[in-house]
């Protein structure tokens, strides 16, 4: 049944196919390299399916040229080609093989899901903040939001993705796994990196007129390069928040009615004239409404024409209290 079959001409095509198929798969960097446990299973999936897939482009194309050239109809054959009756065998070994595969690659793929997600004990949890068109990390139980990501190496990282406005999606293309950020729910990736460098964060999802420019970068560093960050960083969210207490604090204390009126000479004396009696670029301040917090409120932020930040600590409490006298 099998003497005719053409060997010779169909080995001559099938390897010609097949080197120009393997090398476009060889030559071509179609992957970045896979920095996080991950990637590798899941690169090395997409691999193995790729192959596969090499080995039956190869058969059909090689059969289809051979036929294509050996069968061609003659210039003047306006005949109907000879009725043929189809193949059992071939028919049941095209369909069982490739069921096989399907398979396969079903459970493979199943494998290599489940691998990824299993969540490690001893993993730590980032939060991490999409908004057009920036990603913010957040340190849960340090207070520490950066712009940047750190995380350990060789130390599974669980990833919450948040939207704070349209969907984006969170992606490292060494780390081989994508995640979506969408307003209203927490979506979580997990990542294994498992080596030390720098990497490009990506918005995979058009999200707007900066969606191109949506980077940021993440950085794999050792264990303990990391608990030093994490404590320097920790220091920093600390200090920072002592000196807005102590500056909300000055800022709150029963302030001295007549260095406030110096500091009003000197810093509103311009727009509220005659130490707020009459209006100038501002309105009189006598016989303003406002509450005290109100006051001190708008001295800070301005309003309308108003600058804020004119003054603070011991100075607004003191012009606090000089309008407070005369309101
Ligand atoms: C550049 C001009 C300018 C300066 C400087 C300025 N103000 Fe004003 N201020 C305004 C204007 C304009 C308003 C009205 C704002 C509005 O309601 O839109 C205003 C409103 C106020 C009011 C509210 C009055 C009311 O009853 O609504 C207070 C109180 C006040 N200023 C205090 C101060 C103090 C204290 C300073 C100095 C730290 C200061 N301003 C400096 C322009 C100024
Ligand atoms: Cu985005």
């Amino acid at each position: 049944m099998y003497k005719n079959v053409p060997i010779i001409p169909l080995a001559v095509i099938g390897i010609v196919v097949a080197a120009i198929t393997a090398g476009q798969a060889l030559l071509i960097d179609w992957l970045p390299p896979a920095d996080s446990v991950e990637a590798g299973r899941t690169f090395t999936l997409l691999w193995f399916l790729f192959w596969c897939s090499v080995v039956f482009f190869v058969i059909v194309t090689s059969v289809l040229i051979y036929a294509v050239w050996k069968w061609r109809v003659k210039d003047d054959d306006l005949e109907d080609g000879p009725p043929t009756h189809g193949n059992t065998t071939l028919e049941v070994v095209w369909t069982v093989i490739p069921s096989i595969l399907l398979i396969v690659v079903a459970v493979y793929g199943y494998i290599v899901l489940e691998r990824n997600e299993a969540v490690a004990a001893d993993r730590v949890e980032i939060d991490v903040y999409a908004q057009q068109f920036m990603w913010t990390y957040g340190y849960p139980d340090t207070g520490i939001e950066s712009g940047d990501l750190v995380l350990p190496v060789n130390t599974q990282a669980q990833l919450n993705l948040r939207a704070r406005d349209v969907i984006h999606d969170f992606w490292v293309p060494q780390f081989g796994i994508k995640g979506d950020a969408v307003p209203g729910i927490t979506h979580t990736i997990w990542i294994t990196p498992n080596k030390t460098g720098t990497y490009p964060v990506v918005c995979a999802e058009l999200c707007g007129v900066g969606h191109s420019v949506m980077r940021s970068k993440v950085t794999v560093v050792t264990e303990p390069e990391y608990k030093a960050w994490l404590a320097k960083s920790a220091a920093k969210v600390k200090a920072t928040a002592a000196a807005g207490a102590a500056a909300a604090k000055l800022e709150n204390a029963p302030g001295d009615v007549a260095a406030g009126q110096t500091v009003f000479e000197a810093k509103c004396g311009g727009c509220h004239a005659e130490l707020g009696k009459k209006a100038g670029v501002g309105p009189a301040i006598v016989g303003s409404k406002l509450s005290t917090d109100e006051i001190r409120t708008q001295i800070k932020n301005g309003k309308g024409a108003m600058p804020g930040g004119l003054v603070s600590g011991t100075d607004l409490a003191d012009v606090v209290a000089f309008v407070e006298s005369i309101k």
